[in-house]
């Protein structure tokens, strides 16, 4: 099955990007990644885009670039360039295009960082370079990413008006959110490390 390193790449990926939360999490500084989740892209899913973008079957491991995804979810819009510094500086991939919804939003309402990786898979048979999507984004460009998602989903890329014009409210909502949470950053982040001293004191007891 064509899509085997795909999935050992999301695992090694996940493995790699959570041991990134957890050195974080040792050090008393504040974590710049929530959580991160990956997924190799379902085939009845790979074959609908194929369609949509005219890709050719056989050309899916070049013209598609997020048949492994990989999303990293940070709590503060500040905290995505600081992943995204660490993601420049690692050896074990090489990023090969960035694209920054976040500066640019799309035109659906949609925000994040994406980036494209070229990253080397051990197989029996030698090693593949595989193309992998990371896509940066916050708690709230999650939500909203998700729900419109989910529509999407529901109304064959045809959301009703109505609810579209619903989502740009939502979408500006969240805008929002991130900007009021960066304002208080500072305080939520010695109560966040306040938390983690006095866990972590209660782990020694
Ligand atoms: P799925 O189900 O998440 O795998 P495009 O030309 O914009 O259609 P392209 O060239 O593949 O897309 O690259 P892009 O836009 O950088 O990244 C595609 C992925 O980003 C999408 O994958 C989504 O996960 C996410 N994304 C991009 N635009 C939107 C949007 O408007 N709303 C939401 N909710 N997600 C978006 P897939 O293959 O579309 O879907």
């Amino acid at each position: 099955m064509f899509l085997t390193p795909y999935k050992q790449a999301v695992e090694e990926l996940k493995i790699k990007l959570r041991g990134i939360r957890h050195q974080y999490e040792q050090s008393s500084k504040h974590t710049p990644i929530e959580f991160v989740t990956g997924r190799v892209k379902p085939v009845s899913s790979i074959l609908d885009k194929a369609k949509r973008k005219n890709v050719p079957l056989d050309q899916l491991e070049e013209g598609m670039q997020d048949l492994a995804g990989l999303r990293i979810v940070t709590q503060f819009v500040e905290d995505i360039e600081t992943v995204v510094n660490l993601i420049r500086s690692r050896k074990d991939f090489e990023i090969i295009e960035e694209r920054d919804y976040i500066i640019e939003k799309k035109p659906s309402g949609y925000r994040s960082y994406h980036l494209v990786l070229n990253y080397p898979v051990q197989t029996i048979e030698g090693e593949k370079k595989i193309l992998v999507e990371l896509q940066v984004r916050t708690l709230a460009m999650n939500f909203w990413g998700t729900i419109e998602h989910s529509l999407n989903y529901k109304y064959s890329g045809e959301i009703p008006q109505h609810i579209k014009m619903r989502l740009q409210r939502a979408a500006e909502a969240a805008f929002k959110l991130d900007e009021e949470m960066s304002i208080i950053r500072d305080e939520v982040r010695e109560a966040q490390e306040i938390i983690s001293t006095k866990q972590e004191q209660g782990r020694k007891l």
